[in-house]
Protein backbone atom coordinates (compact mmCIF):
# COMPACT_ATOMS: atom_id res chain seq x y z
CA UNK A 1 0.00 0.00 0.00
CA UNK A 2 1.14 3.17 -0.83
CA UNK A 3 1.54 6.02 2.18
CA UNK A 4 1.35 9.37 2.26
CA UNK A 5 3.70 11.32 4.41
CA UNK A 6 4.92 14.92 5.30
CA UNK A 7 8.49 16.00 7.46
CA UNK A 8 6.27 18.93 7.87
CA UNK A 9 4.47 18.05 10.66
CA UNK A 10 7.36 18.15 12.82
CA UNK A 11 6.56 21.36 13.07
CA UNK A 12 4.05 21.31 15.36
CA UNK A 13 4.46 20.17 18.69
CA UNK A 14 2.49 21.78 21.37
CA UNK A 15 0.62 21.57 24.81
CA UNK A 16 -2.84 20.90 26.27
CA UNK A 17 -5.04 21.81 29.31
CA UNK A 18 -5.58 18.11 30.65
CA UNK A 19 -6.65 17.69 34.03
CA UNK A 20 -5.97 21.22 35.39
CA UNK A 21 -2.74 21.91 34.19
CA UNK A 22 -0.67 22.69 30.95
CA UNK A 23 1.18 19.86 29.66
CA UNK A 24 3.04 18.54 27.33
CA UNK A 25 0.58 17.05 24.31
CA UNK A 26 -0.20 13.52 24.18
CA UNK A 27 -0.42 14.16 20.48
CA UNK A 28 3.73 14.57 20.00
CA UNK A 29 5.59 14.54 16.49
CA UNK A 30 7.06 11.13 18.26
CA UNK A 31 3.56 9.13 16.74
CA UNK A 32 3.89 10.25 13.27
CA UNK A 33 7.62 9.16 12.95
CA UNK A 34 7.05 5.45 14.57
CA UNK A 35 4.02 4.71 12.25
CA UNK A 36 6.61 5.60 9.66
CA UNK A 37 9.47 3.82 11.23
CA UNK A 38 6.91 0.73 10.77
CA UNK A 39 5.57 1.60 7.16
CA UNK A 40 9.21 1.12 6.10
CA UNK A 41 10.64 -1.87 8.54
CA UNK A 42 7.23 -3.61 7.69
CA UNK A 43 8.39 -2.62 3.68
CA UNK A 44 4.34 -1.91 3.16
CA UNK A 45 4.73 0.26 -0.23
CA UNK A 46 6.13 3.36 -1.58
CA UNK A 47 5.88 6.27 0.46
CA UNK A 48 5.64 9.97 -0.59
CA UNK A 49 5.63 13.20 -0.11
CA UNK A 50 2.67 15.34 -0.26
CA UNK A 51 2.02 17.87 -3.26
CA UNK A 52 0.57 21.07 -2.77
CA UNK A 53 -3.78 22.19 -3.07
CA UNK A 54 -5.01 25.36 -3.35
CA UNK A 55 -7.01 26.56 -0.24
CA UNK A 56 -10.39 26.09 -1.70
CA UNK A 57 -10.20 22.30 -1.14
CA UNK A 58 -9.82 23.43 2.51
CA UNK A 59 -12.73 25.56 1.90
CA UNK A 60 -14.97 22.98 0.68
CA UNK A 61 -15.07 21.47 4.35
CA UNK A 62 -14.43 24.57 6.57
CA UNK A 63 -15.68 28.59 6.74
CA UNK A 64 -13.47 31.08 4.31
CA UNK A 65 -12.78 32.94 8.15
CA UNK A 66 -11.92 29.63 10.03
CA UNK A 67 -9.18 28.99 8.00
CA UNK A 68 -8.40 32.92 8.10
CA UNK A 69 -7.93 32.54 11.45
CA UNK A 70 -5.75 29.51 11.31
CA UNK A 71 -3.22 30.92 8.64
CA UNK A 72 -3.37 34.33 11.02
CA UNK A 73 -3.39 33.15 14.45
CA UNK A 74 0.14 32.56 15.39
CA UNK A 75 0.79 36.21 13.94
CA UNK A 76 -2.05 37.94 15.60
CA UNK A 77 -0.74 36.27 19.01
CA UNK A 78 2.78 37.15 19.05
CA UNK A 79 1.40 40.67 18.13
CA UNK A 80 0.16 40.98 21.64
CA UNK A 81 3.82 40.29 23.57
CA UNK A 82 3.26 36.18 23.85
CA UNK A 83 5.52 33.97 23.07
CA UNK A 84 4.44 30.84 24.28
CA UNK A 85 1.50 28.08 22.79
CA UNK A 86 -2.07 29.60 22.31
CA UNK A 87 -4.96 28.34 23.80
CA UNK A 88 -8.95 29.48 24.40
CA UNK A 89 -9.52 30.59 27.80
CA UNK A 90 -13.29 31.69 27.25
CA UNK A 91 -16.35 30.26 25.10
CA UNK A 92 -19.44 31.22 23.35
CA UNK A 93 -21.48 28.68 25.06
CA UNK A 94 -25.37 28.34 24.93
CA UNK A 95 -27.24 32.25 25.08
CA UNK A 96 -24.00 33.97 24.15
CA UNK A 97 -23.27 36.07 21.72
CA UNK A 98 -22.17 34.10 18.44
CA UNK A 99 -23.44 36.03 15.51
CA UNK A 100 -20.32 37.58 15.05
CA UNK A 101 -16.60 37.00 14.97
CA UNK A 102 -14.70 38.50 17.75
CA UNK A 103 -11.90 41.16 16.86
CA UNK A 104 -9.28 40.17 18.97
CA UNK A 105 -7.53 37.64 19.46
CA UNK A 106 -8.43 36.03 22.43
CA UNK A 107 -11.80 36.03 21.55
CA UNK A 108 -11.33 34.04 18.07
CA UNK A 109 -9.48 31.77 20.01
CA UNK A 110 -12.65 30.53 22.09
CA UNK A 111 -15.37 31.57 19.17
CA UNK A 112 -13.13 29.22 16.95
CA UNK A 113 -12.40 26.31 19.51
CA UNK A 114 -14.32 23.37 21.61
CA UNK A 115 -11.53 22.59 24.04
CA UNK A 116 -8.35 23.63 25.34
CA UNK A 117 -6.54 20.54 23.27
CA UNK A 118 -5.40 22.55 20.60
CA UNK A 119 -2.52 24.63 20.71
CA UNK A 120 -1.52 27.20 17.96
CA UNK A 121 1.85 27.45 17.66
CA UNK A 122 4.50 28.72 15.63
CA UNK A 123 4.42 26.26 12.82
CA UNK A 124 1.25 24.97 13.46
CA UNK A 125 -0.53 26.34 10.54
CA UNK A 126 2.38 24.79 8.05
CA UNK A 127 2.06 21.34 10.06
CA UNK A 128 -1.77 21.26 9.81
CA UNK A 129 -1.66 22.46 6.10
CA UNK A 130 1.12 20.16 4.78
CA UNK A 131 -1.41 17.43 7.27
CA UNK A 132 -4.71 18.07 4.54
CA UNK A 133 -2.25 17.82 1.54
CA UNK A 134 -1.19 14.58 2.77
CA UNK A 135 -4.85 13.54 2.73
CA UNK A 136 -5.26 15.29 -0.32
CA UNK A 137 -2.40 13.50 -2.28
CA UNK A 138 -3.44 9.92 -1.23
CA UNK A 139 -6.65 10.92 -1.92
CA UNK A 140 -6.18 11.65 -5.38
CA UNK A 141 -4.32 8.23 -5.97
CA UNK A 142 -7.51 6.52 -5.08
CA UNK A 143 -9.61 8.80 -7.62
CA UNK A 144 -7.48 8.44 -10.19
CA UNK A 145 -7.82 4.03 -9.90
CA UNK A 146 -5.75 3.05 -6.91
CA UNK A 147 -7.40 0.58 -4.76
CA UNK A 148 -6.53 1.73 -1.32
CA UNK A 149 -3.55 4.28 0.47
CA UNK A 150 -2.17 5.44 3.63
CA UNK A 151 -2.18 9.48 4.35
CA UNK A 152 0.13 9.29 7.46
CA UNK A 153 -1.25 12.57 8.58
CA UNK A 154 -0.44 14.54 11.32
CA UNK A 155 -1.72 16.60 13.71
CA UNK A 156 -5.05 14.96 12.71
CA UNK A 157 -8.41 15.61 11.74
CA UNK A 158 -11.60 14.22 13.23
CA UNK A 159 -12.69 16.86 16.18
CA UNK A 160 -12.29 19.64 13.63
CA UNK A 161 -15.48 21.19 12.59
CA UNK A 162 -16.56 23.43 9.67
CA UNK A 163 -15.80 25.95 11.93
CA UNK A 164 -13.71 25.36 15.24
CA UNK A 165 -11.12 23.12 16.09
CA UNK A 166 -10.31 20.86 19.11
CA UNK A 167 -9.20 17.55 20.63
CA UNK A 168 -5.70 18.07 18.93
CA UNK A 169 -7.54 18.56 15.48
CA UNK A 170 -7.66 22.03 12.97
CA UNK A 171 -8.73 21.15 9.62
CA UNK A 172 -10.60 17.48 9.41
CA UNK A 173 -8.43 15.76 6.90
CA UNK A 174 -11.00 13.20 6.26
CA UNK A 175 -13.67 15.27 5.76
CA UNK A 176 -11.61 17.56 2.74
CA UNK A 177 -10.49 14.17 1.44
CA UNK A 178 -14.14 13.46 1.32
CA UNK A 179 -15.18 16.46 -0.48
CA UNK A 180 -12.19 16.51 -3.24
CA UNK A 181 -14.12 13.00 -4.58
CA UNK A 182 -16.97 14.35 -4.72
CA UNK A 183 -15.73 17.54 -6.66
CA UNK A 184 -13.98 14.77 -8.54
CA UNK A 185 -17.26 13.30 -9.76
CA UNK A 186 -17.91 10.67 -7.23
CA UNK A 187 -21.55 10.44 -6.04
CA UNK A 188 -21.69 8.99 -2.87
CA UNK A 189 -18.47 8.33 -0.26
CA UNK A 190 -18.76 6.86 3.19
CA UNK A 191 -16.45 8.14 6.33
CA UNK A 192 -15.74 5.02 9.03
CA UNK A 193 -14.37 6.53 12.50
CA UNK A 194 -12.58 3.96 13.93
CA UNK A 195 -10.90 6.25 16.48
CA UNK A 196 -11.48 5.84 20.12
CA UNK A 197 -13.22 9.09 20.61
CA UNK A 198 -16.35 10.38 18.27
CA UNK A 199 -15.56 12.41 14.88
CA UNK A 200 -17.69 14.95 16.23
CA UNK A 201 -16.03 17.28 13.70
CA UNK A 202 -16.58 15.08 10.64
CA UNK A 203 -20.38 14.50 12.06
CA UNK A 204 -20.80 18.00 12.04
CA UNK A 205 -19.42 18.62 8.58
CA UNK A 206 -21.82 16.26 6.87
CA UNK A 207 -24.50 16.19 9.38
CA UNK A 208 -26.92 17.38 6.53
CA UNK A 209 -25.65 15.67 3.52
CA UNK A 210 -26.84 12.17 1.88
CA UNK A 211 -23.76 11.74 -0.21
CA UNK A 212 -21.91 11.36 3.05
CA UNK A 213 -22.45 8.88 5.28
CA UNK A 214 -20.73 9.10 8.04
CA UNK A 215 -20.39 6.14 10.67
CA UNK A 216 -18.29 6.21 13.95
CA UNK A 217 -17.39 3.94 16.62
CA UNK A 218 -16.56 5.30 19.43
CA UNK A 219 -16.27 4.95 23.48
CA UNK A 220 -19.98 6.49 24.91
CA UNK A 221 -19.92 9.77 25.50
CA UNK A 222 -22.01 9.90 28.93
CA UNK A 223 -18.05 9.19 29.67
CA UNK A 224 -15.74 9.88 26.67
CA UNK A 225 -14.89 12.96 24.91
CA UNK A 226 -15.86 14.73 23.25
CA UNK A 227 -18.90 14.33 25.99
CA UNK A 228 -21.23 16.60 24.05
CA UNK A 229 -21.47 14.43 20.58
CA UNK A 230 -21.68 11.03 19.09
CA UNK A 231 -24.90 9.62 21.14
CA UNK A 232 -26.72 7.00 18.90
CA UNK A 233 -30.00 9.11 18.08
CA UNK A 234 -27.71 11.41 16.18
CA UNK A 235 -28.77 10.18 12.74
CA UNK A 236 -28.40 13.25 10.81
CA UNK A 237 -30.61 16.14 9.56
CA UNK A 238 -33.09 17.65 6.91
CA UNK A 239 -31.37 15.52 3.85
CA UNK A 240 -28.83 13.80 5.72
CA UNK A 241 -31.34 12.37 7.92
CA UNK A 242 -30.07 8.81 8.04
CA UNK A 243 -26.59 9.24 6.62
CA UNK A 244 -25.05 9.82 9.90
CA UNK A 245 -24.47 6.27 12.40
CA UNK A 246 -23.20 6.21 15.75
CA UNK A 247 -21.95 3.06 18.01
CA UNK A 248 -21.23 4.40 21.09
CA UNK A 249 -19.65 1.69 22.93
CA UNK A 250 -19.18 0.69 26.94
CA UNK A 251 -15.63 1.67 28.71
CA UNK A 252 -13.56 -1.84 28.62
CA UNK A 253 -14.83 -3.17 25.14
CA UNK A 254 -12.61 -5.58 23.67
CA UNK A 255 -12.43 -7.57 20.41
CA UNK A 256 -15.31 -9.52 20.68
CA UNK A 257 -18.50 -6.73 20.79
CA UNK A 258 -16.03 -3.96 18.83
CA UNK A 259 -16.51 -6.92 15.61
CA UNK A 260 -19.77 -7.40 15.99
CA UNK A 261 -20.65 -3.42 16.33
CA UNK A 262 -18.14 -3.07 13.10
CA UNK A 263 -19.60 -5.52 10.96
CA UNK A 264 -23.36 -3.70 11.72
CA UNK A 265 -21.41 -0.81 10.39
CA UNK A 266 -19.87 -2.38 7.35
CA UNK A 267 -22.74 -3.85 5.98
CA UNK A 268 -25.20 -0.26 6.40
CA UNK A 269 -21.79 1.00 4.50
CA UNK A 270 -22.53 -1.73 2.31
CA UNK A 271 -26.14 -0.68 1.47
CA UNK A 272 -25.31 2.81 0.52
CA UNK A 273 -23.23 1.85 -2.25
CA UNK A 274 -20.48 4.29 -1.75
CA UNK A 275 -17.68 5.34 -4.85
CA UNK A 276 -14.98 5.55 -2.39
CA UNK A 277 -14.34 4.86 1.99
CA UNK A 278 -12.53 6.99 3.83
CA UNK A 279 -11.48 5.49 7.13
CA UNK A 280 -10.29 7.89 9.43
CA UNK A 281 -7.79 5.20 11.75
CA UNK A 282 -7.30 6.47 15.28
CA UNK A 283 -5.74 3.50 17.19
CA UNK A 284 -6.63 4.59 20.62
CA UNK A 285 -9.20 1.90 20.79
CA UNK A 286 -5.59 -0.05 21.69
CA UNK A 287 -5.64 -1.57 25.11
CA UNK A 288 -2.63 -0.11 26.98
CA UNK A 289 -3.89 3.64 25.35
CA UNK A 290 -2.94 6.26 28.17
CA UNK A 291 -6.17 8.28 27.58
CA UNK A 292 -8.87 6.01 26.42
CA UNK A 293 -10.58 2.55 27.66
CA UNK A 294 -11.18 0.18 25.25
CA UNK A 295 -8.99 -3.20 25.35
CA UNK A 296 -8.24 -4.00 21.56
CA UNK A 297 -4.52 -5.81 21.14
CA UNK A 298 -2.33 -5.41 18.23
CA UNK A 299 -3.63 -8.38 16.50
CA UNK A 300 -7.04 -7.41 16.21
CA UNK A 301 -5.99 -4.54 14.49
CA UNK A 302 -5.08 -7.24 11.72
CA UNK A 303 -8.95 -8.34 11.81
CA UNK A 304 -10.08 -4.56 11.56
CA UNK A 305 -8.03 -4.32 8.80
CA UNK A 306 -9.36 -7.66 7.25
CA UNK A 307 -13.24 -6.84 7.94
CA UNK A 308 -12.90 -3.35 6.32
CA UNK A 309 -11.23 -5.14 3.01
CA UNK A 310 -13.99 -7.19 3.23
CA UNK A 311 -16.28 -4.97 1.70
CA UNK A 312 -13.77 -3.99 -0.99
CA UNK A 313 -14.63 -0.28 -1.77
CA UNK A 314 -11.98 2.04 -2.96
CA UNK A 315 -10.28 2.98 0.34
CA UNK A 316 -8.34 5.82 2.14
CA UNK A 317 -6.73 5.72 5.43
CA UNK A 318 -6.80 8.68 7.07
CA UNK A 319 -4.07 8.62 10.24
CA UNK A 320 -6.07 10.23 13.39
CA UNK A 321 -5.33 9.54 17.03
CA UNK A 322 -3.22 6.44 18.90
CA UNK A 323 -1.20 7.98 22.15
CA UNK A 324 0.92 4.61 23.23
CA UNK A 325 3.66 5.52 20.88
CA UNK A 326 5.52 2.27 21.81
CA UNK A 327 2.92 0.69 19.47
CA UNK A 328 1.35 2.98 17.61
CA UNK A 329 3.01 2.18 14.51
CA UNK A 330 2.80 -1.90 15.02
CA UNK A 331 -1.32 -1.14 15.43
CA UNK A 332 -1.25 1.13 12.39
CA UNK A 333 0.46 -1.14 10.35
CA UNK A 334 -1.16 -4.47 11.20
CA UNK A 335 -4.52 -2.44 9.97
CA UNK A 336 -3.25 -1.49 7.00
CA UNK A 337 -1.87 -5.11 6.76
CA UNK A 338 -4.75 -6.73 7.81
CA UNK A 339 -6.59 -5.10 4.70
CA UNK A 340 -4.05 -5.84 1.86
CA UNK A 341 -4.09 -9.26 3.42
CA UNK A 342 -7.53 -10.54 2.55
CA UNK A 343 -8.00 -13.29 0.40
N1 LIG B 1 -9.09 12.29 29.88
C1 LIG B 1 -7.82 12.40 18.96
O1 LIG B 1 -7.69 11.24 19.27
N2 LIG B 1 -8.44 14.84 25.79
N3 LIG B 1 -8.10 13.37 19.84
C2 LIG B 1 -9.20 13.84 26.45
C3 LIG B 1 -9.43 12.45 28.46
C4 LIG B 1 -8.74 15.07 24.39
C5 LIG B 1 -8.28 13.06 21.22
C6 LIG B 1 -8.79 13.68 27.89
C7 LIG B 1 -8.55 13.88 23.52
C8 LIG B 1 -8.58 14.24 22.06
C9 LIG B 1 -7.61 12.83 17.54
ZN1 LIG C 1 -8.96 9.69 19.45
Amino acid sequence: MLTVFSSKHLLHHGSELKDGAITPSFENPQRAETILARVQSTGLGEIIGEREFDRSCYIAAHSERYVTFLENAWTEWTATGKTHDALPLVWPVRDLAIDQEPGFIDGKLGFYAMDAGAPITAGTWKAVRSSANVALTAMETIINGGHSAFALCRPPGHHAAREYMGGYCYLNNAAIAAERCLSRGAKRVAVLDVDFHHGNGTQNIFYDRANVFFVSLHGDPHVSYPYFSGFAHEQGIDQGTGFTANYPLAKGTGWDRYREALKNALDRIVTYKPDFLIVSLGVDTFEDDPISHFRLTSEDFLRMGEQIASIRTPTLFVMEGGYMVDEIGINAVNTLQGFENNP
